[in-house]
């Protein structure tokens, strides 16, 4: 089979045609401070274990999708060190202790270059696949992520990462008002609430699949390792 070919994979509300040439895995702010303990979101009072039951799955689908030669493209939420743009409505919203800037337990919290902002290990890029910085929770907001898929040819996107109700649902969103048909993976996004989790994925696949599809990630790997 070549990059050509359409693979079925099997989804909800129904089954997802992937075509691996136009097809994307996007994974979403896998950062140090949301996934580690001891990190930004773990000060904050949130349980990361919701959050890291997603790093193997990931994992594994993201070493299926390098062996077959796709595209994968990594995202970091996060700001400027001088935080030029960090709205302020943003720095202040919910009067917490900790801001963004401020410093966390792996340095400024959100801020680009600090520890916590990085990637967690497990899923470091590897070289030549495309980090996108995002200042907002969207990926599309005030990045290149659109010019990168169009140059690219895309018009799928595998979807996983975190958090499943805020930063994934609102690039689903985005993505789709852009044309691009998004699949997203539920083993492989993770929220801090699983009933955020459970109506974020509702969500995509509501009313015939109204911002996307919801699939396994053993699915796709199984669909991209016939390449
Ligand atoms: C993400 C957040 N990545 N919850 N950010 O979802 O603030």
């Amino acid at each position: 089979m070549g990059n050509d070919e359409i693979r079925t994979v099997a989804a909800e509300p129904y089954p997802f045609e992937l075509c691996p040439r136009h097809c994307a895995l996007l994974i979403i702010d896998m950062q140090r401070d949301f996934l580690e303990p001891g990190g930004f979101g773990e000060t904050l009072g949130n349980d990361v274990g919701q959050l890291r039951r997603t790093i193997e799955p990931n994992r594994r689908l993201l070493g299926a999708w390098r062996e077959a030669g796709l595209l994968a493209i990594h995202t970091r939420e996060g700001h400027r060190p001088d935080l030029a743009d960090l709205p302020e409505a943003k720095r202040v919203r919910g009067h917490g202790a900790k801001r963004i800037g401020d410093p966390g337990p792996m340095g400024r919290i959100l801020v680009r270059g600090e520890a916590g902002h990085d990637i967690i290990p497990e899923l470091y890029p590897k070289a030549g696949e495309p980090v996108v910085d995002k200042p907002g929770k969207g990926a599309f907001f005030a990045t290149d992520l659109h010019a990168i898929l169009q140059n690219r040819g895309v018009t799928q996107l595998v979807v996983t990462g975190v958090t499943t109700e805020v930063c994934v649902n609102t690039t689903v969103r985005e993505a789709n008002d852009r044309g691009y048909d998004c699949l997203v993976l539920e083993d492989c996004v993770g929220s801090y609430f699983p009933e955020f989790h459970e109506m974020g994925l509702r969500m995509v696949k509501a009313q015939g699949g109204i911002f996307g599809w919801v699939g396994k990630s053993a699915d796709v790997i199984g669909a991209v390792r016939k390449i």
